[in-house]
């Protein structure tokens, strides 16, 4: 009787430990991918001076959401040739590092907790004053990022 039920603890055991080196492989693959960096930038454009963009420039609007999971970073490069100040309007409190952000610098957010989060940017001097030619008003950028 005793062989008998250690042999099944044995075997048991064995299933375990490869239930065990499963989920490792398993889980092992998503948690590294749950901490992304999302890159994003503020772009020069025609129309109202900057918007959010993608690295690569393509346009995202003034106003965007974006979705992340928890732990992400978010990397803003200001590649519209003026400063921004840059405020939280909701959530709770980011490190957001210097408030005016500088023309060429990129700035890193993370994201630790759930919740909805939002960031204003407005420009420092105006596209006239930096001499762009633009059309209608200088634009206010307004970030939203959910974080799940
Ligand atoms: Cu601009």
């Amino acid at each position: 009787m005793r062989v008998v039920g250690g042999a099944a603890t044995i075997e048991g055991m064995r299933k375990l430990l490869l239930c065990v080196a499963f989920g490792a492989v398993f889980v092992g693959a998503p948690a590294a991918a749950a901490s992304p960096t999302v890159r994003l930038a503020i772009i020069h454009v025609m129309r109202g001076c900057h918007v959010w963009g993608t690295v690569d420039s393509s346009p995202l609007g003034a106003s965007r959401t974006i979705t992340v999971t928890r732990g992400t970073r978010l990397q803003i490069r200001v590649n519209c040739p003026m400063a921004f100040d840059i405020v939280q309007i909701a959530g709770r409190k980011l490190a957001l590092g210097p408030s005016r952000w500088q023309p060429g610098t990129s700035h890193t957010l993370v994201f630790q907790i759930r919740g909805v989060f939002k960031l204003q940017a407005k420009n420092v001097q105006s596209s006239e004053e930096m001499g762009l030619a633009t059309l209608g008003p200088d634009n206010t950028l307004v970030l939203t990022i959910r974080v799940r």
